[in-house]
């Protein structure tokens, strides 16, 4: 099969919902020789997702497609992710603390962001989703990152990622807090203090490297 025939399959196989299918045509793209991964998630799997949010919103699918379609992404996710990330090891460029922000249980943008990273040679701690608070907190003073990243997917769990800037500005952390996911947008960055904003995994990779330059100026 030809890589653009593999792309739309793996897009209809998230559409539809699919999970062995999207396992085995991302083990698929993995076989072919010069094969991008992160193509496979750009152009395969991430328009599959958007297409599932779009039938969301006009009510053709609902919660249970929903469900299925995330778990078809999830699964090829974890296959492209092992081949994603560069495995630089020492020479790694800072340490980046990921989570979806407690109340909120979106995790797929907050994984794919994390898989960029790391293939940006940042060693990556992802804490999952819906992580609370104090979670994060915790892991800021044991792990000691250069970044926190925080996602959230739901206008009514964006107000946690204002709590975490503000207590993290308050308690006086060394450590720079980036946010994203869909409803979030530079200006509520920037209302809230946050240190950077990216609208997507590229954007996201971008703001870190920056941020970690300041930090060693
Ligand atoms: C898949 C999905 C689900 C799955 C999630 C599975 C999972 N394990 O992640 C399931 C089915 C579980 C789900 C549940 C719900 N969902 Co939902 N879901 C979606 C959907 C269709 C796609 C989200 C997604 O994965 N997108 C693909 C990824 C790649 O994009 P992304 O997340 O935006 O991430 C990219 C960028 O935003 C950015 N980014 C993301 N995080 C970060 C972090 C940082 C630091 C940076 C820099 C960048 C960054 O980079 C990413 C990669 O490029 C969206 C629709 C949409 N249009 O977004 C609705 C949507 C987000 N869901 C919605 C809702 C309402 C819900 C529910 C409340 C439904 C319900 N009634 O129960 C529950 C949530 C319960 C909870 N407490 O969290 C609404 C939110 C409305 C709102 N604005 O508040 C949406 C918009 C659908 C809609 N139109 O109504 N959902």
């Amino acid at each position: 099969m030809t890589q653009k025939k593999l792309l739309l399959r793996m897009r209809q196989a998230v559409i539809d919902g699919m999970i062995e299918d999207a396992k085995s045509l991302a083990e698929e793209w993995l076989g072919i020789e010069g094969s991008n991964p992160i193509e496979a998630v750009e152009k395969g799997l991430t328009p599959g997702i958007n297409e599932v949010g779009r039938l969301y919103e006009d009510g053709v699918y609902f919660l249970p497609e929903l469900i299925a379609s995330s778990e078809a992404m999830k699964a090829a996710l974890n296959i492209l992710r092992p081949a994603i990330t560069s495995g630089e090891g020492p020479l790694e460029k800072g340490v980046v603390l990921m989570a979806t922000i407690e109340g909120d249980i979106h995790e797929i943008g907050k994984s794919i962001v994390s898989a960029i990273l790391e293939a940006h040679g940042f060693r990556v701690f992802d804490l999952g989703a819906n992580v609370k608070l104090d979670t994060i907190y915790k892991k800021i003073k044991t792990i000691k990152p250069d970044v926190v990243g925080l996602s959230a997917l739901l206008t009514t769990t964006m107000v946690n990622q204002k709590r975490a800037v503000e207590h993290i500005q308050k308690e006086g952390y060394d450590v720079k807090v980036i946010v994203g996911g869909a409803p979030v947008t530079r200006a509520w960055a920037e209302e809230i203090g946050a240190d950077g904003y990216g609208k997507d995994a590229f954007e996201a990779a971008e703001i870190v490297q920056e941020l970690m330059h300041k930090k060693s100026d």
